[in-house]
């Protein structure tokens, strides 16, 4: 009885998917589906919760009032991503907690760009035009993700982060029209970012082991390479009309394809930073597990507050 269900679950799965609809928590899903969503899910929310450390560390400096507000509005936004993709990942019959946990434990990853340094302002106009970009690029295909819950999560996100990658530009801009010490800040910031962004789209498809079944159940609707070659195109540009280079001395055009191609990215270097060795990786969860610590008495409010708002509800109605 069970099997046959479970056949009939499977072919809905199959023509929810060929017919380019969205498969919700409601149906049934193959373990690995589920398992895959729930390991890309966790590490995007964990990618936008740890992603609030590299530009948190400047609040206190920004140069302006506004600046200030801006940055602080986005790092606020970041928390509020993290949020949106748990929610998701719940509906998949695991908890924030849980998940939590395993990132805490160094059992789940997030996106390697958040263990660079940001070392002066022009850090957060980078991060703000490339990581956000970046980001962006991979995140509208992610709109259009097979699972319902994770794609509507995306629409949101995608529109926050058009407002956080044209402050990066904004920020940019104006260093670009600034002093000569504010032009090599520009610069440097763009020499240092530039190769960790190429690596945030993943390894190259060779080299990619679950883009292959992520593609089939269109969990991925374009490969890791795709994607990357889509965000240099667009950002070389943007990079020339600063003024400024991208520390590349392979990059050409390409005429027939109109692509920039770009020269060999380290990836012994991304490896090192995905396996917990990059600049800051202890750092990072270090930061993270005190903060969830000395915040522990903000958790047990809202929990008490939660209980006592039901209890309060049922004694109304009873
Ligand atoms: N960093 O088979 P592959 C943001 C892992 S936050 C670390 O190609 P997949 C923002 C990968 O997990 C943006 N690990 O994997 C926030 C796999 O290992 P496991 C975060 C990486 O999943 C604050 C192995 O390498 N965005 O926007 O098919 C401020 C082989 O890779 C990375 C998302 O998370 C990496 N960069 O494709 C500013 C988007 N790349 O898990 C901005 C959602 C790969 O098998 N995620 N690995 O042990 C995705 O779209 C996909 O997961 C990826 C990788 C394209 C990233």
């Amino acid at each position: 009885m069970k099997r046959q269900s479970d056949e009939a679950g499977a072919a809905q799965f199959a023509a929810t998917l060929a017919a380019d609809e969205k498969i919700e928590p409601r149906d049934w899903i193959p373990e690995g589906y589920r398992q895959t969503l729930i390991r890309q899910m966790a590490q995007h929310a964990h990618s936008e919760v740890i992603g609030m450390q590299p530009e948190g560390n400047w609040i206190t400096r920004a140069p302006t009032l506004q600046r200030k507000a801006i940055l602080i509005a986005k790092v606020q936004d970041e928390a509020g991503h993290g949020l949106y993709l748990y929610s998701a990942a719940e509906t998949l019959g695991t908890s924030r907690d849980e998940l939590v946990d395993l990132l805490h434990k160094g059992k789940q990853k997030y996106s390697s760009i958040f263990n660079y340094p940001t070392l002066s302002w022009a850090d957060m106009g980078a991060i703000g035009w490339l990581v956000d970009s970046a980001a962006i690029v991979n995140q509208i295909a992610l709109q259009r993700t097979s699972y319902g819950p994770y794609a509507r999560a995306m629409v949101r996100i995608c529109k926050e982060e058009s407002f956080h990658a044209r402050q990066g530009y904004s920020i940019m801009m104006a260093l670009s029209k600034g002093t000569d010490v504010q032009r090599e800040m520009m610069q440097d910031a763009i020499d240092r970012w530039w190769w960790p962004s190429l690596m945030m789209f993943g390894p190259p498809d060779a080299e990619s082991t679950n883009t292959a079944q992520s593609m089939e159940w269109k969990i991925k609707l374009y490969t890791n390479d795709e994607l990357r070659q889509e965000f240099i195109n667009q950002t070389v540009p943007q990079a020339h009309y600063l003024g400024a280079t991208v520390p590349d001395p392979d990059l050409t055009f390409d005429e027939e394809s109109g692509n920039w191609n770009i020269g060999a990215i380290d990836w012994d270097e991304f490896w090192a930073v995905v396996k917990g060795n990059g600049p800051l990786n202890r750092q990072r969860i270090a930061h993270k597990l005190k903060a969830w610590e000395e915040n522990a008495w903000v958790r047990e409010a809202a929990s008490a507050y939660a209980a006592k708002r039901s209890r309060d509800r049922i004694e109304a109605t009873a």
